[in-house]
């Protein structure tokens, strides 16, 4: 009901007010080591369609020379060539996969190939630029935002500018250190401990109790053939298969958080071990991560598959 009221109200407000802009997000993703992160991306398209939200910018913690001009061709599928996008600045080890990037680009290669301004780079501008305040979708590794943090100026900037960091990452319900943390620990831990706004989690427990179905991947994107996102998925594994859907929970969590598909944690603070585990503290802090209600897997897996298959809005 809360859900509705709040719904109601932000409808109002867009037609009270139609100079009020959707929430800026920047996408930082490391694409091409799963293939959740490119469903996640079409997500981020679709909301951005909608005018639920403004996707600004993509940046890179994947350091694989396919990365760049992947990213660059699924936006320019959705309409959205000139959309800045930043390079990795690190070739982190087994955080540089490819596991389906250069088979789509076969596809629907990128007719011109410039070289990508290092993602900090890109992340700075975007947030300096910005009138209003941004939300970081973080689907990968921390690299990008801990090089933020450690410049001169970058806590100030982050303050400033970032309402909010959404990330895939960290295990809440114990368990092994999750891979995204586990790949760049010391980057993760600068983030999780220091980082100057709220941040929610959404903890390897969540994506992994909703499995995108390969059903949909069969059929929801028939509309153009071939379909980008079809053929990477299809390159990634063996059809059939259902994947977690980790990033596209992050995404969706940050673009609808007025529908409470998930419930948040009371809040606290998260530390990072040596080994890559993560510890949530409830009491000072103001880190959350995601609960998921059973009940809920159906219609929550219904609109992440309804949004990642949306075609997009040629203009
Ligand atoms: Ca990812």
């Amino acid at each position: 009901m809360l859900g509705n009221m709040r719904r109601i109200l932000l409808l109002a407000l867009l037609l009270a007010n139609p100079g009020f802009a959707a929430r800026p997000v920047i996408f930082d993703t490391d694409m091409g080591n799963d293939i959740d992160d490119a469903l996640a991306l079409a997500m981020l398209h679709a909301l951005t369609d909608r005018g639920e939200c403004r996707l600004i910018g993509v940046t890179l913690t994947n350091a694989h020379p396919s990365a760049v001009p992947y990213v660059r061709m699924i936006n320019r599928f959705y309409g959205r060539a000139d959309l800045p996008v930043g390079a990795a600045i690190q070739t982190l080890k087994g955080g540089a996969g490819d596991g389906y990037m250069t088979a789509a680009l076969h596809s629907a290669p990128v007719a011109e190939d410039k070289a990508a301004e290092p993602a900090p780079t890109v992340l700075r501008r975007l947030l300096r630029s910005s009138a209003q305040k941004v939300v970081i979708v973080q689907t990968g590794f921390s690299t990008n935002l801990a090089a933020l943090l450690n410049s001169p100026d970058g806590a100030m900037l982050a303050k400033d500018k970032v309402a909010l960091v959404v990330a895939m990452a960290g295990n809440f319900a114990g368990g092994e250190p999750e891979y995204n943390v586990r790949i760049d620990i010391d980057s993760a831990k600068a983030v999780f401990e220091r980082w100057p706004t709220p941040i929610v989690f959404s903890g390897f427990e969540i994506g992994r109790e909703l499995l995108y179905p390969a059903a949909s991947i069969e059929h929801d994107f028939d509309y153009a053939r071939p379909h980008p996102i079809a053929e990477s998925y299809r390159a990634y594994h063996q059809m059939p298969y259902d994947r977690p859907t980790w990033d596209l929970t992050a995404a969706l969590e940050a673009v609808r958080p007025e529908h409470g598909y998930f419930t948040r944690s009371e809040p606290g603070t998260v530390q990072v071990d040596p080994n890559g585990g993560t510890h949530f503290i409830p009491g000072q802090g103001d880190r959350r991560y995601l609960e998921l209600d059973p009940s809920t897997r159906t219609e929550i897996l219904e609109v992440l598959s309804l949004l990642a298959s949306q075609p997009p809005v040629r203009k």
